[in-house]
């Protein structure tokens, strides 16, 4: 039985069907992490890279009191352009839904949606987290309290330097989130390879990554795990500009007072101005990468016996 809240794409109920592995693609980095037009460009190349590397991509926003799974390039297009498209994150998406709002999910949201959907496999550019200054502001991402409990593997290049990123770790750690890098023993920051933090573990092939998840919820252990796949080298900024204009760009949003759910857009919009959008280019190469990692995932998981 399919949830009477869901609404699959021709092409993901398809592959439902065939039972064909799924990934599935937030789209508030679409509405609210990127500027237009190049946001649906790269929506478009990532779901191409994912069907490249055997999987089904499964883009998922709020649509017209539905949870679209899959979406075509005419929901794309609104949820790129729209004014007022609703960021959704866990506390908003009962909702948007209720009011038939327009909305992009977050990765709290999407993760909870791939769960009603049954995939395994998330990926995006990066999650959120502690934010600096969080002591005060209580400032954490709901994406941390999802991870803590939604059965969903995250692929991400890690997290912004934005954040906290020590705190961040320490916040997975206390919830029992394995945070796992690909490739390196260090856990990536973004925009550069190194956040100067150890993952917990390295897991370089899709097949040990599937191995280590399957078993985590085999034993009954709830909650995703956090993949931290590095920008690829050439594409990565230089860490002392990327240091300079996170500052300059929390400066600016404590001078414009920004708070709550528009921080983490407002400081994404300024980095791609301060940088000249040269950060821009960096962010699309790394959600590409992230993409032929979680369709190898995917694979990989389904190869596996069910949980
Ligand atoms: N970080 C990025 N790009 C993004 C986001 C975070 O580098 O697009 C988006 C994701 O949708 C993430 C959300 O789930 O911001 C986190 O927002 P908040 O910090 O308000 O929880
Ligand atoms: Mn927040």
């Amino acid at each position: 039985m399919t949830h009477p809240l869901l609404a699959f794409s021709p092409e993901v109920a398809a592959a439902r069907a065939a039972g064909r592995p799924l990934v599935a693609l937030e789209s508030t980095i679409i509405s609210h992490g990127m500027p237009y037009p190049q946001n649906v460009a790269m929506a478009r190349e990532v779901e191409q890279i994912v069907r490249d590397h055997g999987a089904v991509p499964a883009t998922i926003a709020v649509i017209d009191g539905k949870v679209r799974v899959g979406l075509d390039h005419a929901q794309l297009q609104l949820l790129a352009t729209a004014p007022g498209v609703m960021k959704v994150s866990r506390r908003d998406l009962a909702f948007v839904l209720a009011q038939r709002r327009l909305g992009a999910t977050t990765v709290a949201a999407t993760m909870i949606c791939a769960r009603l959907a049954g995939i395994e496999t998330f990926v995006t550019g990066g999650v959120g987290g502690v934010h600096r200054g969080a002591p005060s502001s209580f400032d954490i991402s709901a994406d941390l309290q999802e991870l803590a409990q939604t059965d969903v593997a995250v692929v991400c290049a890690g997290v912004k330097s934005i954040l906290d990123i020590g705190l961040t770790l320490e916040y997975l750690e206390t919830h029992g989130v394995p945070v796992v890098s690909v490739g390196q023993p260090g856990f990536p920051a973004f925009f550069t390879r190194e956040s100067g933090f150890q993952a917990d573990f390295q897991l370089d092939s899709a097949a040990e990554q599937a191995a280590f998840i399957r078993t985590k919820w085999q034993l009954g252990l709830r909650g995703g795990v956090v993949i931290g796949n590095p920008v690829p080298q050439g594409a990565a900024m230089p860490k002392d500009e990327i240091d300079r204009i996170t500052t300059q760009a929390l400066a600016d949003a404590d001078a414009a007072g920004i708070s709550g759910k528009a921080i983490t857009p407002f400081l994404l919009d300024r980095i791609v101005q301060l940088t000249g959008g040269r950060s821009l280019a960096t962010n699309i190469a790394l959600v590409k990468h992230n993409a032929a990692v979680g369709a190898r995932l995917a694979v990989a998981l389904h190869a596996l016996p069910p949980q």
